[in-house]
């Protein structure tokens, strides 16, 4: 995030530091889920043909940021701009520092894997443009991100990290 100080002379140093310590992310939210990345375009032609396609190679990672609290992925939400949704519907255990790819198309949910399946083999986040949405089972918001494939991808590998 690139600051810009127009009148340098009145800044003080307080000023100044309280500046420079607002984190880059303006809004941020008092979850331990977080999205750690995503890749929004699968590598190759986009294909959604559930046999050969490649909408498995599409996913989200959600990763647990706490260093204390276990966290059961049952019953969050994540959502699109377009208000596309998955539910995560069975017992998913995400220990501190453990994280789920949430993946297009059809396979084996695997908690020691790391992996749950969409079971759907169309696309889901858009290759020029959306917005991620991870809600709390109780619906409030755990986390938001927005992407433009110009402006959040610089080396165009169709993958964005967040919270790393
Ligand atoms: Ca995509
Ligand atoms: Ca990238």
């Amino acid at each position: 995030m690139r600051i810009r100080l127009v009148a340098t002379t009145a800044v003080a140093a307080g000023a100044l530091t309280a500046l420079t310590a607002v984190p880059a992310q303006a809004a941020e939210y008092d979850s331990a889920l977080k999205i750690r990345g995503i890749q929004y375009n699968a590598p190759g032609t986009d294909s959604n043909r559930c046999s050969t396609g490649n909408t498995d190679e599409e996913y989200l990672t959600i990763k647990n940021y706490s260093r204390s609290t276990t966290v059961n992925l049952k019953g969050y939400v994540v959502k699109d701009a377009a208000g596309n949704k998955f539910t995560f519907t069975a017992n998913h255990t995400l220990q501190p520092g453990d994280y789920v790819k949430l993946r297009g198309g059809n396979g084996s949910d695997s908690d020691a894997g790391n992996v749950v399946y969409r079971d759907n083999c169309n696309f889901m986040w858009n290759n020029d443009r959306d917005t991620i949405y991870v809600y709390k089972p109780s619906g409030s918001r755990a986390d938001v991100h927005s992407y433009t494939a110009s402006g959040s991808d610089s080396d165009g590998n169709g993958y964005i990290t967040y919270h790393g």
